[in-house]
């Protein structure tokens, strides 16, 4: 499969998304498109059919709010209609702005408030073990998120236990909600602190690149002595200018039908 023509497709249909409700978590959203992709359409033991399947590998989207890129790739996997993206967020829907597992077919954990997700990943990939199956455990945290003392409560507890089923990701975008990362409360030298929590670390030069997260998993996946921390130096707003050149202002942002159709245009037009 072409996972990089994949990304346009899943990036159009987040600003489908999130251009119908009309304001969203686009930039978020849109740093980890690839890391989605690589995921789900290359390395996940997974089963649309069978959300629920035994011994499947799971994913944790700790940065909840980048819930409306989850949901493209859901939807286009099958899990459940895609026309159920047009309803984001909207009264009755089963697609709020942030992950709910009791909500939404093949998502593997409610997320939203920061740090808890990453934690419930480190969780699942201790009952994974002992319960002896052979499932990997994938998370995804934000640099902002990486603030959260959480994180690093688990992060102590999953090397002390050797948990080299979890691979996790951090998407190192330089911004948070209303600002960089650096300027609020910096997490630099960030491939250290994960090294002297002993994690393996993995830094990836350009995180919105399918290759490079691909080689990245494989390698982390025949480490096989601690968890791994792939670092993943990614753009908030990735694929869609406005977006891009909206800086921390994407983190939330109003998407008019006008943007909408720029984005559609600059994606190379819709499908
Ligand atoms: C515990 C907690 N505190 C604050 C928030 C509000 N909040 C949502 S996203 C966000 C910024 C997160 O930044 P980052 O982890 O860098 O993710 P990105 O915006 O880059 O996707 C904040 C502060 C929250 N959801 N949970
Ligand atoms: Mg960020």
């Amino acid at each position: 499969m072409d996972l990089e023509k994949k990304c346009i497709e899943i990036r159009k249909n987040i600003l489908k998304e999130i251009g119908t409700l009309g304001v969203g978590h686009i930039g978020g959203s849109l740093s980890i498109v690839e890391t989605l992709v690589v995921l789900y359409y290359k390395h996940m033991n997974i089963d649309p059919n069978s959300p629920q399947m035994v011994g499947r590998d799971r994913l944790v989207v700790s940065k909840g709010h980048s819930g409306p890129a989850v949901y493209a790739v859901l939807a286009d996997l099958g899990y459940f209609p895609k026309n159920w993206l047009l309803t984001l967020n909207k009264p009755g829907t089963n697609l709020p702005s942030h992950c709910d597992m009791n909500r939404t077919p093949g998502v593997d954990m409610t997320t939203g408030s920061l740090g808890q997700g990453f934690s419930c990943a480190v969780g699942i990939a201790k009952a994974s073990k002992i319960k002896k199956d052979s499932a990997t455990i994938y998370t995804i945290i934000g640099d902002g998120e990486t603030q959260e003392g959480q994180i690093w409560e688990s992060a102590m507890f999953a090397s002390h236990h050797d948990l080299n089923n979890l691979i996790a990701f951090t998407d190192y975008n330089k911004l948070q909600l209303d600002g960089k990362t650096q300027d609020i409360c910096s997490i630099d030298p960030l491939d250290k602190k994960w090294e002297v929590f002993g994690w393996n670390v993995i830094v990836v030069e350009n995180g919105n690149s399918c290759t490079e997260i691909d080689e990245a998993v494989k390698k982390a996946k025949v480490f096989k002595s601690k968890p791994t921390m792939i670092i993943l130096n990614t753009v908030k707003g990735c694929g869609v200018s406005f977006a891009e050149k909206a800086g921390a202002s994407n983190h939330s942002m109003t998407v008019s039908e006008e943007m909408f159709k720029e984005g559609i245009e600059e994606l190379g037009g819709d499908q």
